[in-house]
């Protein structure tokens, strides 16, 4: 896949949207140094040490994909593998939050793009990498921190590339991707609050399903969560 890196851009989930936008056929990843304007989701901020960090977007041109709720669960989970490749041991926040020891060390931003019908899915990745220092307002953690030494940021790009590259051939099977997802989530049985949009609810986190939504039993009925934060109660 072609790799396209930046010093400075405001997001680089801007740039794979404008390749999708463009009609282009094959998939595309666009990395930068560092981000002005990166994004999270529901309008929050992505924060990032200059040069320190992954951040990358992944174009993937198509119209066949799992819902992208779905992809961005499956680039957790790839981001969990390649921890534990470097011996690093994770957990999986639902939707798609990659943490050791409860910090965060990565979060994934996946975005479809509509016209009319889908023209394809942008996965946004931040790994925390290399930063050694996380202030109070996000207290997150990086490889550096748990391995004490330097790791080159091509490396987790080369895995994770590899990987959206399985994506855009559908060569991923996604009810793996859910397993390996609920097997890591420890928020799972518990009871929690989902804020989501304008609303929020309390409930026991009972399941993931097959989908990538997150099933709640909350005051005698179930619900099905597409999208939200979850946090325990
Ligand atoms: C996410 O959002 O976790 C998705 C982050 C996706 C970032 C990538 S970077 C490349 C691409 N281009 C973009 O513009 N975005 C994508 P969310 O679940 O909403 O988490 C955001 C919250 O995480 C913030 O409100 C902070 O509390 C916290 N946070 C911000 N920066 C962080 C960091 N570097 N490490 C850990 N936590 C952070």
């Amino acid at each position: 896949m072609d790799i396209y890196t930046f010093d400075v851009v405001e997001s680089t989930n801007d740039l794979a949207r404008t390749h999708i936008i463009d009609r282009k056929s094959e998939p595309a990843a666009f990395v930068a140094k560092h981000q002005t304007m990166g994004r999270g989701r529901m309008c929050r901020v992505w924060k990032d040490e200059p040069g320190m960090n992954l951040l990358v977007s992944f174009a993937l041109p198509g119209n066949y994909y799992a819902n992208p709720p779905l992809v961005g669960m499956a680039a957790a989970v790839f981001i969990g593998e390649y921890l534990e490749s470097l011996g690093l041991s994770w957990e999986a926040k639902w939707p798609n939050d990659v943490l050791i020891n409860g910090k965060k060390v990565a979060g994934v931003l996946p975005e479809g793009i509509w016209q009319d019908t889908l023209q394809g899915i942008i996965v946004g990745i931040g790994l925390n990498v290399n930063q050694s220092e996380f202030p109070e307002e996000y207290p997150g953690t990086s490889i550096k921190k748990e391995l004490q030494r330097e790791v080159a940021l091509e490396q987790p790009l080369t895995y994770l590339a590899k990987r959206m590259e399985q994506i855009y051939n559908q060569e991923v099977d996604y009810k793996t991707v859910v397993q390996v997802f609920k097997n890591r989530f420890a928020l799972l049985g518990k009871q929690v609050k989902i804020l989501s949009k304008d609303e929020s609810w309390e409930g026991i986190a009972s399941n993931i399903n097959d989908d990538g939504s997150l099933l709640v039993a909350t005051g005698g009925k179930w619900i099905n969560i597409n999208w939200g934060e979850v946090t325990l109660r």
